[in-house]
């Protein structure tokens, strides 16, 4: 019997401290645990305590980074000096799937990667998430939502082609838009079935091809929200947000929340949503791999 008895599925945690608001980001990573649970797979939520990177937080844990006020969100750049200094810190998609590697564990649920920020190039400036250099370097599986729509998603998939990631549609042929379904951009593959997915990662290991594999899900039918309805509120809060001269890592949970008080928190309820549906495919793809 091997350490990883079970197939195992990582799960970050800058949602949880910079992604979500107190409560509904503790319910959620509890939920996500659990969804994971009941598909056969074992959950390791990644996250650091003290300046030790942890790949399995036991309950407490997440507790403390969904509320403590003074978690630092962590990119790969962050990592030697929350080591160093032993803070506490979330991790991002890029940091996640760094830890995740490093601890053996090949498939991860997100709700949505970093990509290229709108504006890229002018007044916003130059703001391209680590998360898409990670892809191109760390051989994990990330089962996402897509990407939201606060990004600009064909600059975002011409980067990732830039990389040689593969982006795969989960039983769709569009890159879904976080929370929308389509959003009008095929994706490089459809795969229908986790063995598919499986079949995929398996021929990238025998090619030796380096980085990640980019699973996307659309969001459920009933949890989506229109890209017409939801594209004023995110306009709006891209338009605050360089108002404000923000930049870098704070960019991303302003808009985030920001969006989610502009749309009486459906926003929320549909992030909540696929975030749970991302962990369900992610234990069976962790499943078909573990079977294979
Ligand atoms: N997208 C979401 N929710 C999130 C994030 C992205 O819909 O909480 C988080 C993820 O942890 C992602 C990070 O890796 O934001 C990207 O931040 P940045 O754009 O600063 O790289
Ligand atoms: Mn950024």
């Amino acid at each position: 019997m091997t350490a990883h008895a079970l197939p195992q599925v990582a799960l970050e945690s800058t949602v949880i401290s910079h992604g979500l608001p107190y409560p509904h980001n503790l319910a959620l990573a509890r939920d996500m645990e659990a969804v994971v649970r009941s598909h056969g797979a074992q959950p390791r939520t990644v996250g650091i305590i003290a300046g030790e990177l942890i790949a399995g937080l036991d309950d407490s844990q997440i507790a403390h980074l969904a509320t403590a006020q003074n978690v630092r969100k962590v990119s790969r750049r962050d990592l030697p000096i929350v080591v160093a200094q032993k803070l506490d810190g979330a991790t991002t998609v890029a940091t996640t799937m760094w830890i995740a590697h490093q601890a053996g564990i090949e498939v991860f649920a997100t709700g949505g990667i970093g990509g290229v920020h709108r504006g890229h190039g002018g007044a916003a400036g130059n703001d391209i998430s680590a998360d898409l250099e990670e892809l191109a370097q760390t051989p994990v599986i990330v089962v996402c939502a897509g990407a939201k729509a606060i990004l600009d998603l064909p600059a975002t998939l011409e980067y990732l082609e830039t990389r040689g990631v593969t982006v795969a549609g989960y039983a769709t042929d569009e890159f879904p838009a976080f929370y929308s379904r389509s959003s009008g951009l095929p994706v490089d593959v459809r795969c229908d079935s986790p063995a598919e997915v499986a079949a995929i990662w398996r021929a990238k290991q025998t090619l030796g091809l380096p980085g990640g594999l980019l699973v996307t899900v659309p969001i459920a039918p009933q949890d989506e929200i229109p890209a017409q309805e939801i594209e004023p509120a995110i306009a709006q809060a891209v338009a605050e947000a360089e108002q404000r001269g923000l930049r870098s890592a704070e960019v991303t949970p302003f808009l985030l929340a920001r969006i989610a008080e502009l749309t009486g928190d459906r926003s929320l309820r549909a992030n909540i949503a696929l975030l749970k549906n991302n962990a369900r495919v992610a234990a069976e793809i962790a499943t078909a791999l573990a079977n294979g």
